[in-house]
């Protein structure tokens, strides 16, 4: 079976409703994460005014806010984005875990995809590498948002 790849061009994410929230804690990397995510909603297809995007002050509060996009805006599929890094915190832990936990519960609770875009890294540099240009872990989850929103309709029996 063929692998992934970034920017696969088969995937098509025209009428989808995209939400996207953003944490502003390391916003110097979630701006970046947030260029890449925008670039890859564009560029499979999904129409800025089909977009959301809401900002939240850390990850730890990302679940509620992926909540309210499913919940109150009817997003067909969320992106959270943020960036967790161990140097400069003692609580890395909790943040990172509490977010992941909690918008996993999120798309298993609504049955809407939210996709885990958060980078929980060592350090900065590590942040950089994967905000960047070429690696991008916002353009991935925006690929990975169409992909589940796409199955998840073919699958409750829609196109
Ligand atoms: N939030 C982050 O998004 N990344 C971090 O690295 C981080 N650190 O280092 O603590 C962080 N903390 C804030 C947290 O997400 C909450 O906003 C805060 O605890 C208030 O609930």
């Amino acid at each position: 079976m063929g692998e992934r790849i970034a920017g696969d061009a088969d995937l098509d994410g025209t009428g989808l409703r995209i939400g996207v929230c953003c944490g502003r804690f390391n916003r110097s990397i979630t701006d970046r994460l947030l260029d890449g995510t925008i670039r890859g909603l564009a560029d499979h297809g999904v129409a800025e005014a089909d977009t959301a995007v809401l900002w939240a002050p850390g990850a730890y509060e990302l679940p509620l806010v992926a909540q309210h996009l499913v919940t109150q805006w009817e997003a067909d599929a969320v992106i959270a984005l943020g960036a967790v890094i161990r140097g400069e915190t003692g609580h890395y832990d909790f943040v990172a875990g509490e977010c992941a936990a909690g918008l996993q519960r999120v798309q298993l609770d609504t049955g809407v995809p939210v996709v885990f875009g958060v980078l929980t890294t060592e350090n900065l540099e590590q942040a950089l590498d994967r905000s960047g240009d070429e690696d991008n872990t916002g353009y991935e989850g925006a690929e990975t948002a169409i992909e589940m929103a796409n199955l998840l309709t073919s699958l409750s029996g829609g196109a």
